[in-house]
């Protein structure tokens, strides 16, 4: 009896076990999903452009080391229209970015030296 006992315990033991690894390498864990998720990122550039109408904002970036973007002109979405107005072409600014793949939207224009 004391064998059978030692017997299913181990067993258990090695389904929880089992389990518990099979969920830390499930990557539809919300945890999981949500360090996937791609961080804002800051960049700093000159505006080359802004387009109202579209809603969109050209920016000759620097580097952006923390997502591997190279300098380069690229345009934007912006997140709300209020960055548009908040600086002018030819200024040079700070701005937060969500990048999604080669793109990404502008999230803040702050002005920078
Ligand atoms: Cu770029």
């Amino acid at each position: 009896m004391k064998t059978l006992f030692a017997l299913f315990a181990l067993a258990s033991l090695g389904t929880v076990t089992a389990a518990n690894a099979q969920q830390a390498m499930d990557p539809n864990m919300p945890g999981m999903e949500h360090a996937a998720q791609p961080a804002d990122a800051q960049g700093v550039g000159v505006i080359k452009a802004i387009d109202t109408a579209k809603g969109t904002i050209t920016l000759q970036h620097e580097a952006i080391k923390a997502i591997g973007w190279p300098a380069m002109t690229m345009r934007f979405k912006a997140a709300s229209p209020e960055l548009l107005t908040a600086a002018k072409v030819g200024d040079r600014v700070r701005f937060g970015l969500k990048p999604n793949g080669m793109g990404g939207t502008v999230t803040s224009v702050t002005p920078a030296n």
